[in-house]
């Protein structure tokens, strides 16, 4: 029995260890703090068009169809809603707490469609409709949580407790979809509309830069109607931050 729970423990603290890496994020005052400006271009050619997606509900108050966010080039090539982070960075500047992320259900559509948060942090989720939508959230198909909004105008506040890239539907329409990633540390943004993503007051050093992009490639529908995209896509470089310097990085798409 002794030996069992011995065993039980070492195996527990393998998988914690595994599971869960090493680190733990440092907050400390970041002296000469660097930037990453990152570009996320497209690079593919001719860009391709994602047919709208079919409202099958409510189509009085959301029309009859949306416009699909999976991928959105702006002028000069730049992607939109990519999310650009520093991979396991182990100590930087302070986490800004008490300030909430707000995602609203506003023309039956998620917005922001592509956002970051930090854990332990709150989600403010907001229906702007008249009608009842809900915010069913998973990563990796594993649920996160799962509220419903029946009514307008009104705000349900969840605090993120999981580090993941999370998926957020509705169950009451097949075509909202939007993407969130959760990080232990404050690196992080999401792309705009010139595909350009900024992380400050990084310590001068040697990183690992990734960045996350949904996918475009539509690979069939499931039995609701809601389209299944290809897996996302992910790219990393490494990049050097100078004090108080600013690094560049070009991430493509193709
Ligand atoms: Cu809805």
């Amino acid at each position: 029995m002794k030996r069992f729970l011995s065993f039980l423990f070492v195996s527990c603290l393998v998988v914690a260890v595994c599971v869960g890496g090493v680190y733990a994020y440092d907050e400390v005052d970041v002296a000469d703090g660097g930037s990453i400006m990152g570009h996320v271009i497209w690079k593919g050619g001719a860009v391709p068009k994602n047919d709208p997606v079919k409202v099958q509900k409510n189509q009085d108050v959301c029309g009859n169809e949306k416009p699909s966010e999976a991928l959105i080039v702006g002028k000069d090539g730049g992607v939109k809603f990519a999310v650009g982070y520093i991979e396991k960075i182990e100590k930087g500047k302070k986490i800004v707490r008490g300030k909430s992320t707000l995602l609203t259900q506003k023309n039956c559509q998620f917005a922001p469609h592509v956002f970051t948060v930090i854990k332990g942090t709150d989600l403010d989720v907001l229906n702007s409709d008249p009608v009842l939508h809900n915010i069913n959230t998973a990563i990796g198909g594993l649920q996160l949580f799962n509220k419903g909004q029946p009514n307008k105008d009104t705000t349900v506040t969840v605090r993120v407790r999981k580090l993941g890239q999370v998926d957020v539907t509705c169950d009451s329409h097949t075509h909202m979809k939007g993407y969130f990633s959760i990080f232990d540390h404050p690196y992080h943004a999401t792309t705009d509309e010139n595909g350009v993503f900024t992380i400050d007051n990084i310590p001068p050093g040697k990183y690992t830069v990734k960045v996350w992009h949904e996918s475009w490639k539509v690979n069939g529908k499931d039995d609701d109607g809601r389209l299944i995209y290809d897996k996302p896509v992910e790219l990393s470089q490494e990049v050097t931050v100078p004090a108080k310097g600013t690094a560049h990085v070009n991430f493509e798409l193709k």
